[in-house]
């Protein structure tokens, strides 16, 4: 999938309630003789909310369920710039009879908000992916990864509680958990060892949404996801950064590359694949927990070779080792065993790490002709 359309302009004067449309029985204006017809007819849609809906996950999830025909509520933060960039081309104006995409502002570090909109917007499933997800940056600001990353889970599960929401819930849990590996392949009973502010933020995460289930009965369940990527990865995670740089470097536009440990071991899946096992947890009987992964693992110097074998780079001519890009403490080796999911979900991963990987550069050869301009420098 290439890049989407650019952010339909709403205007100078935007303010919270263009996004914020109300609750689906209220859509529609005054004297459209359609509103009641559609307001009956969004009544019987499932209903979705998605923390994190401007991510990489939550635009894949969005454009999933959208297909599906849920109504799907998404929270975003106000920014001085668009970030919305990954939703626009699902995007339509509310005041659009058929717009079952609604946007509302806000932030999982704020207790009362989601109290407002969980009980506002009344959903059948609740997605929360919203995170401060880069491990190297959870180092410099751990206090921060601790609030939005660990914390908010809390808040989200408290504030079903609080509206009496019965509502199923699903966390975005992490193979950052597993840290330092204490088996191979890691399942769903391998013990954690956190190696990050990050993972340490996910570890709490992932046992208050067992806690919750357990004292409340609520269903909640933990996506244990492997890494996964696609065009629409942050450009500062190292597949995203190999695959901008090739295209890039193809181009003309860059010459090197810089990056941090190339000896780690990722599992590695297509993100588009991954956000329909979570669609899949919320859809059982009985909440869980569930491994997500390929069963495959590759060092990042693979990656390398694949993305710029691709199109005939050799990666050794362009890459150079920068020690700022290194971790305080690394994670070298994730491979995960998704047999659960597999059997339970019936889902498994459809595209290869080679696919990924000329995929994702493919994309970005597409964006830097369309955009040559674009800034090339890596954080
Ligand atoms: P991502 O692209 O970094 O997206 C994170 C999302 O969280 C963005 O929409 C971001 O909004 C939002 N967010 C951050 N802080 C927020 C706040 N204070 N209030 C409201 N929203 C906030 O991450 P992703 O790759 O889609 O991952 C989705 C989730 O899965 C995350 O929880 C991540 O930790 C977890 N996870 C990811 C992977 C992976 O390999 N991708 C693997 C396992 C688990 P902005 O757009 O405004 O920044
Ligand atoms: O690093 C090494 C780095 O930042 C992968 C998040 O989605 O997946 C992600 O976390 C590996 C690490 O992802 C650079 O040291 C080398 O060993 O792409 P990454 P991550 O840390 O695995 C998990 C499952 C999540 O849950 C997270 O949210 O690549 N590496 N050189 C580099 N990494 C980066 N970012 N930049 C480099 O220059």
């Amino acid at each position: 999938m290439g890049e989407p359309e650019p952010n339909p302009d709403p205007g100078p004067d935007l303010t919270p309630a263009d996004f914020t449309a109300g609750c689906p029985a209220e859509s529609g204006s005054e004297g459209d003789s359609s509103a009641p017809r559609l307001a009956a007819k969004l009544q019987h849609l499932k209903r979705a909310l998605i923390t994190g809906i401007t991510g990489q996950d939550g635009s894949y999830l969005a454009e999933f369920l959208l297909a599906k025909d849920y109504e799907v509520h998404g929270i975003i933060r106000r920014a001085s710039t668009f970030n919305t960039g990954r939703l626009d081309h699902i995007y339509k104006d509310p005041h659009v009879h058929d717009a079952r995409l609604r946007l509302h502002y806000g932030d999982i570090a704020d207790s009362s908000c989601l109290v407002k909109l969980l009980y506002q917007i009344q959903p059948d499933e609740v997605y929360h992916l919203g995170a401060q997800s880069h491990v190297r940056v959870s180092f410099d600001i751990p206090e921060y990864t601790g609030d939005v990353t660990g914390l908010a889970t809390v808040r989200i599960l408290e504030a079903m509680r609080e509206t009496k929401l019965n509502a199923r819930f699903y966390q975005a849990s992490s193979s950052e958990m597993y840290g330092k590996v204490q088996e191979v392949p890691q399942t769903e009973k391998t013990p954690f060892y956190p190696r990050s502010p990050y993972g340490a933020a996910k570890v709490y995460a992932y046992w208050i949404t067992v806690n919750y289930r357990e004292s409340y009965g609520m269903h909640a369940s933990n996506g244990i996801l492997f890494n996964h990527e696609s065009p629409r990865r942050g450009e500062t995670f190292v597949t995203r950064k190999i695959t901008r740089a090739v295209a890039r470097i193809k181009a003309g536009l860059q010459h090197k590359l810089f990056l941090g440990n190339l000896d780690a071991k990722r599992d590695w899946g297509y993100a588009k694949e991954y956000v329909e096992a979570m669609w899949l947890m919320l859809q059982q009987d009985n909440p869980d927990d569930y491994v997500v992964a390929t069963g495959e693992t590759h060092s990042v110097r693979e990656f390398l070779e694949a993305a710029f074998g691709h199109v005939g780079l050799d990666y050794r001519d362009h890459v150079e080792v920068d020690e700022r890009y290194f971790r305080p403490a690394e994670v070298d080796l994730l491979i995960g065993d998704a047999s659960k999911a597999r059997t339970r979900l019936g889902w498994k991963p459809r595209t290869t790490f080679a696919e990924l990987a000329r995929l994702m550069v493919d994309a970005d050869i597409e964006a830097v002709a369309a955009k040559p301009g674009d800034r090339g420098d890596q954080p």
